[in-house]
């Protein structure tokens, strides 16, 4: 720590020698990210409302209402009238607050005290950090041949002491949708807890339905459904940090309300306590600054990328692990192994993941790539094929 104070220009120089390092999303490089740049106007709004604090939310009662109208747009979009929840620090917490109303509901209602969730294997990691901090036991079902999840393994999991059952909209490595209709029957015969994890989904599948795709239901009008994650820093072009978490009534928020007597607001449900009231301010003015058509526009774009490169990809002996539902995709070469075929292509510039089940190159078609940047990476695959002698 230096003792003397140091001047400004100072202090930007040298930042720039950090900021220099980091990937910009516009280079098109980063392919593996469910983050994107975020739109100029909401960066804007983010810095006006930096020092308001959701924690004592009667000091900031304006971007309290802001908070409110985003909850109510968002819940607009996922057929529900009105919704409790709040604007989070991303689909950790919202997923780590539904848990915590799940177990806490079981306990009040139903006496259970040694909870299980019964969650896909496919589901995000943000869950078993739940799980470990709220000490559930966490039941892996498996999925489907579609790596969708199996309703059956999920009905055999099912006892006594399940306390949730999740759902993903948007798997986090391949992108599908799990049968959120038939879960939500199961979770009403057997009066179960129905989280549904739409992070990524919850942007998209509203969208590209409105300009006629026929992606399956996976929100509030299918009444099992007790809450959903949605995140407004993913497909919601949000500055970072965003996400959403929406409760159908307002039982699951009492279960998880803590009293905070000496604060403007009597309790808090959220993790965290001092909290950006920046997060709602600048997702409500994206909300507005898109729209529905703004943000089906957004969508279909990733989705014709998405299968231009699907497309291209076969065309080139590429293995496709599953056709592509939204806008990820994961794919092999027969020849290549997963990590060898990773690791050259991040010697030249390109930095994709890897997805664990199944092991496949994983990208995700967010709208900072273009078309010219698939071109690019398309042609660094054929560089790649030619220097292992692939043809
Ligand atoms: N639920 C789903 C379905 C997700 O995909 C994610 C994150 C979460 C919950 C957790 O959300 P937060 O990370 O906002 O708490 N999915 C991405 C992932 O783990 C997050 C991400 C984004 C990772 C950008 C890397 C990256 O560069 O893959």
């Amino acid at each position: 720590m230096n003792k003397e104070p140091v001047e400004e220009e100072e202090i930007l120089k040298n930042l720039a020698k950090y900021k220099i390092k980091d990937l910009d999303y516009s280079q098109g490089k980063i392919l593996g990210s469910m983050c994107t740049k975020a739109d100029p106007l909401s960066k804007k709004i983010f810095c006006d409302f930096l020092d308001t604090n959701l924690g004592d939310p009667g000091l900031f009662k304006g971007t309290q209402s802001l908070e409110e109208e985003v909850i109510k747009d968002m819940a607009s979009f996922l057929s529900l009238d009105k919704a409790f929840g709040n604007i989070v620090t991303g689909g950790t917490e919202a997923n780590l607050m539904a848990m915590r109303a799940a177990r806490n509901l079981a306990r009040k209602e139903k006496n259970i005290i040694n909870p299980e969730i019964i969650i896909p294997k496919s589901a995000h990691f943000s869950f078993k950090k739940a799980a470990d901090m709220l000490n559930l036991k966490t039941i892996e079902a498996n999925l489907d041949e579609n790596y969708r999840l199996s309703t059956r393994s999920v009905e055999e999991h099912l006892n006594k002491n399940t306390v949730a059952i999740v759902g993903v909209a948007g798997t986090t490595e391949l992108g599908i949708i799990d049968p959120i209709e038939d879960l939500s029957k199961i979770a009403i015969d057997n009066e179960v807890y129905f989280h549904v994890d739409a992070a990524f989904g919850g942007f998209l599948i509203p969208f590209l339905n409105d300009i006629g795709y026929e992606l399956p239901n996976f929100d509030f009008s299918l009444e099992g459904v007790s809450s959903i994650t949605v995140d407004p820093h993913k497909m919601g072009l949000a500055p970072i940090p965003s996400g959403g978490i929406l409760f159908r009534e307002k039982k699951y928020l009492d279960v998880i309300a803590i009293e905070s007597p000496y604060l403007t607001s009597k309790e808090q449900y959220t993790i965290v306590g001092t909290r950006l009231g920046a997060s709602a301010a600048a997702t409500w003015a994206i909300m507005k600054r898109m729209g529905r058509k703004g943000y089906s526009e957004l969508a279909n774009e990733c989705m014709i990328n998405t299968h231009f490169l699907a497309d291209a990809l076969q065309k080139e002996d590429f293995e496709l692990v599953t056709s592509p539902e939204l806008n990820i995709l994961a794919f092999n070469h027969p020849k290549i192994a997963t990590d060898d075929l990773a690791r050259l292509l991040e010697e030249e510039g390109w930095m994709v993941s890897t997805s664990s089940y199944p092991k496949a190159i994983r990208i995700v078609l967010m709208g900072h790539i273009n078309h010219m940047h698939l071109i690019d990476f398309l042609t660094t695959l054929r560089k790649i094929k030619n220097s292992l002698n692939i043809n």
